[in-house]
């Protein structure tokens, strides 16, 4: 059985579409989900948002046994959580970090991100779409 490709988002990207626009584009999440389904394919996929910590960390420990990869944008648990750092040592698939916006053009608080510690790849400064190219490489990553 092919396993899915869990899609998994942090805290405020429930409002993804709402307020800053200028910054993280006019894209809802559930259009997000859209497209990364459209580019997954045949692929299964499992798309969430949580504004908790704690429950991020649960779904990074439930991808260990059930997902072929991992695509995060942790939002802003990156520059804050080494429990989601640790949670995602313990993932032997492929993690992408994904950021909406190029968080090294913006204020210096937002360039340390403990995730970036463990991913394989990151991605930022791509806008929602960055999202549907994220899919397409983590399933080239399984391909190869
Ligand atoms: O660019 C990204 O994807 C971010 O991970 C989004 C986070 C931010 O803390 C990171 O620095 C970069 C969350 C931003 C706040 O949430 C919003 C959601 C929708 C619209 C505006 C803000």
């Amino acid at each position: 059985m092919v396993k899915p490709i869990y899609v998994l988002n942090g805290p405020n990207l429930n409002r993804l579409g709402k307020r800053e626009p200028q910054i993280y584009g006019t894209t809802t999440l559930a259009e997000v989900e859209s497209l990364c389904r459209q580019a997954a394919g045949d692929h299964p996929l499992v798309f969430r948002q949580t504004n908790g910590e704690e429950t991020l960390i649960n779904w990074v420990h439930e991808a260990i046994d059930e997902a072929s990869g991992i695509i995060i944008n942790p939002a802003a648990f990156t520059f804050t959580s080494l429990a989601l750092l640790d949670a995602l040592k313990m993932v032997e698939a492929p993690v992408i970090e994904l950021h909406i916006s190029n968080i090294h053009k913006r204020e210096p608080i937002y360039h340390r991100s403990y995730v970036s510690m463990r991913a394989d790849a990151v991605m930022a400064g791509l806008g929602p779409r960055g999202y549907a190219h994220a899919v397409r490489a983590l399933l080239e990553m399984l391909d190869g």
